[in-house]
C-alpha cells in the first residue's frame, strides 16, 4: 500500500487501539500508519470491495483534516484520492481535447452510515450495494465516457496535488475536489468522483478549471530560494494586484469581486478583519486607513483567538477573511462561524478555487502569483494593497476624502519603482546581517503604520532563522521592553516622517540613552534620526499608509540573509507548513 497523506488524524489513538486489538502490529507512532493498517484490515474483512469502496470505508472512520492519495498492489493501475479539510486537486493531461468541461458526481445508492470504533466493535459491512447513481439522473455510462479525450488518442494522465503550483509544469487543467469527494482512477483510465452522501448544498458536477499560472512563475530561475525570488518579484506582483482595478488618471478604483456589495458594506455596523500570521499583520497594517476612509469601527482579530472567545457577530457585520492559501483551518472555521450568524463574508485570498474563496459571498483575489516559500513575502504586500484599494473604493463617494484618496492613488502608482529602489539595498543588508546572525535575539521597534512592519519583520526573522525576535510598539517601550535594552541587545528601529515621527524619535533617544545602538530604517537623506543609528537603511518616502510596504522589504531581506548565514532551509523552515489546514 502506498499512501500520500497531508493533515492530521485526531482520533488516531482510538483507531490504533482498535487495530492493535485486532492483532495489527505498528512500526511507528504516526497517524499515517493507522490509515494503511485500517485499509488493510477492512480489505481482509471484505476482499470483494473495490479500491474506492475500501477508501470510502476508511474515511468514515477518520476524524481530523486530511488529503489522501492511495495506491495498492492489490489494485494495479488504480488510484483513489480524497480530502476533508485539506486542499486536493486533480490535474488532467491529455493529448487531445476533453469532450467536457465538468465531471458529474456519482452517489452510492445506499448512503453508508458512519461506524464508531469502540473497543469490541467490528467494522461493519457498509458496502453500498446496488449501482452508482449519478446526480441529475445521468446514466452511469453517460457520466463517465463523456470525460475521456476526444479522437483516437485516449491517453490520459492524472496528477494529485494539494497546490496547483506542483502540477503546472505538466498540465493547466485541474479539478478542485471538495470535502469528502472520493476521486478514483480505474484501470481504463477513467476518472470518477463519488460522494458518500447527497446533501442539499451539493453541486452536481466538478468543473475542470484552466489555470492561468505560467510555468516560470514556479521556477526559481537565478535565485537561490523561492523566498528570495518572491521578495524580488514584488515590483511586479504589486502591479498585478492593481492591474485592471486602478485607473491612475481618473483616480478610480473598481474591485470586480465586491462592487455589487459596496452599498451593503457602506451601510454595515462594523468591519472585522480576521486572519492568521502574516495575513493578520496585513490587517494591522491597514486598519488605520480603513477606519479613516470608511469611517466605520474596524476590529482586527487572530482567527484562533476570535474562535476561542465566541465573539458576538451580527447580521449587519462585514467580515473579511485574509489568507494567502485560502485554506487555513482557523480562518476557515472563523469564516463559517460568521457566515452562520448572517454576516457578509469577504474573502481576500491568493488562491483561486480555495475553500475561503468558495465559501465567501464576495472577495478580492490578490493576484500576487504563486507563493511557494513558506515565509510569506509578496502575498503580504499584495494583501496590503488589496485592502488599501478596498478603502479607496468604499470612500469614492466622499467628497471630503478626495485629496487623501488622490495622494494614495498616486502613491500606489510610484510604488513599483520605489520597491526596486529598496531592493537595491540588498548587499548592504547582507553586510548588516553578518553582524547580527550569531546573536540570540533581535528586537524590531516602531509605531503607527510601521507597527505592522515590526510584527511582520519579527515573524519573518523567527520563522526562518529560528532566532528570537519580537516586534514591539515603540509606545509600549516604557511599559516593559525597555528593560531588555543595553549595548548588547540587537535592535532594528523604524523611524519614518509621519504623524508619529516625533514620538519615534523620543523612543529612539530612550534606546540610545541605554547604550542601545539600533539599526535604523528611515527616509532617504533624513539626517535627524540617522545620527543615532549604528547602521542606516534609507528607504524612499511614500504616503504614510503605504510606507509599511517599503519598510517591510529590508526586514524580509534581513531574515533571508540571516537564515542563509545560519545555514537554515529558507523555503521550508522546520516545524512549519505552507498551508496550515489543522487547528
Ligand atoms: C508567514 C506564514 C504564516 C501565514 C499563516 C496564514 O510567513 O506564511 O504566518 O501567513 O499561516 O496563512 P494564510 O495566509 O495562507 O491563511
Amino acid at each position: 500500500m502506498w499512501i500520500s497523506f497531508a493533515g492530521i488524524i485526531t482520533n488516531y489513538k482510538d483507531v490504533k487501539q482498535f487495530l492493535v486489538q485486532k492483532g495489527h502490529k505498528f512500526r511507528s507512532d504516526t497517524d499515517t500508519e493507522i490509515i494503511a493498517k485500517l485499509i488493510k484490515h477492512i480489505h481482509g474483512l471484505h476482499p470483494n470491495y473495490s479500491f474506492r469502496e475500501l477508501v470510502e470505508q476508511v474515511i468514515q472512520q477518520l476524524e481530523g483534516a486530511f488529503a489522501l492519495c492511495f495506491k495498492s498492489m492489490h489494485f494495479p493501475g488504480e488510484v483513489v484520492a480524497t480530502r476533508r479539510g485539506s486542499p486536493l486537486l486533480v490535474g488532467i493531461k491529455t493529448k487531445t481535447k476533453l469532450a467536457t468541461d465538468h465531471i458529474p458526481i456519482l452517489y452510492s445508492k445506499d448512503s453508508p452510515e458512519k461506524v464508531e470504533l469502540k473497543e469490541h466493535s467490528k467494522l461493519k459491512d457498509h458496502r453500498p450495494h446496488g449501482h452508482e447513481i449519478p446526480a441529475h439522473g445521468l446514466a452511469r455510462s453517460q457520466s463517465t465516457s463523456e470525460f475521456l479525450p476526444q479522437g483516437d488518442n485516449k491517453e490520459v494522465e492524472y496528477f494529485f496535488a494539494s497546490d496547483a503550483s506542483a502540477i503546472i509544469e505538466h498540465t493547466d487543467r485541474v479539478i478542485y475536489l471538495l470535502d469528502d469527494d472520493v476521486a478514483s482512477v480505474e484501470k481504463e483510465g477513467v476518472l470518477k468522483i463519488h460522494r458518500l452522501k447527497r446533501t442539499l448544498e451539493d453541486t452536481h458536477a466538478r468543473e475542470i478549471t484552466t489555470l492561468k499560472m505560467e510555468i516560470q512563475q514556479i521556477m526559481k530561475g537565478n535565485f537561490s530560494s523561492f523566498m528570495q525570488k518572491e521578495i524580488f518579484e514584488q515590483p511586479e506582483s504589486v502591479v498585478t494586484t492593481m492591474r485592471g482595478r486602478i485607473n491612475f488618471d481618473s483616480e478610480t478604483v473598481v474591485l470586480g469581486g465586491i462592487k455589487d456589495y459596496i452599498g451593503e458594506i457602506r451601510r454595515c455596523r462594523r468591519l472585522l478583519l480576521i486572519a492568521c500570521g502574516t495575513s493578520y499583520n496585513s490587517a494591522i497594517a491597514t486598519r488605520q486607513l480603513l477606519e479613516e476612509l470608511t469611517e466605520l469601527p474596524v476590529m482586527v482579530d487572530l482567527a484562533s483567538d476570535f474562535l476561542d472567545r465566541n465573539t458576538p457577530i451580527f447580521r449587519d457585520d462585514v467580515c473579511f477573511f485574509i489568507s494567502q492559501s485560502g485554506e487555513t483551518a482557523d480562518t476557515l472555521m472563523a469564516l463559517r462561524y460568521c457566515k452562520q450568524r448572517g454576516a457578509l463574508i469577504v474573502g481576500i485570498t491568493n488562491t483561486v478555487g480555495s475553500s475561503i474563496c468558495r465559501e465567501s459571498h464576495c472577495g478580492v483575489h490578490i493576484n500576487a502569483g504563486p507563493e511557494i516559500g513558506v515565509a510569506s513575502t509578496k502575498a503580504y504586500t499584495s494583501q496590503i494593497i488589496s485592502l488599501v484599494m478596498f478603502a479607496l473604493m468604499v470612500s469614492e463617494d466622499r467628497i471630503s476624502a478626495q485629496p487623501r484618496r488622490s495622494e494614495i492613488i498616486q502613491g500606489l502608482r510610484n510604488l513599483p519603482d520605489q520597491i526596486k529602489e529598496v531592493l537595491e539595498l540588498d548587499s548592504k543588508i547582507q553586510e548588516i546581517s553578518k553582524k547580527v546572525f550569531e546573536k540570540k535575539s533581535l528586537l524590531v521597534l516602531g509605531r503607527g503604520y510601521n507597527y505592522a512592519t515590526c510584527l511582520e519583520g519579527a515573524l519573518k526573522i523567527k520563522e526562518i532563522t529560528y532566532m528570537h525576535s519580537e516586534g514591539i510598539l515603540a509606545g509600549e517601550l516604557k511599559h516593559g521592553p525597555l528593560a531588555l535594552v543595553d549595548k548588547g541587545m540587537p535592535i532594528i528601529m523604524i523611524c519614518t516622517r509621519d504623524n508619529v515621527f516625533v514620538k519615534c524619535m523620543n523612543a529612539l533617544q530612550q534606546v540610545t540613552a541605554r547604550e542601545g545602538r539600533p539599526i535604523l530604517i528611515c527616509h532617504k537623506n533624513d539626517q535627524e534620526p540617522q545620527k543615532y543609528g549604528s547602521s542606516v537603511l534609507e528607504v524612499p518616502k511614500t504616503v504614510d499608509c503605504l510606507q509599511g510596504i517599503l519598510t517591510v522589504i529590508p526586514l524580509q531581506l534581513v531574515s533571508y540573509h540571516v537564515a542563509v548565514l545560519k545555514g537554515c532551509n529558507v523555503d521550508c523552515p522546520r516545524n512549519l507548513a505552507k498551508s496550515v489546514t489543522v487547528e
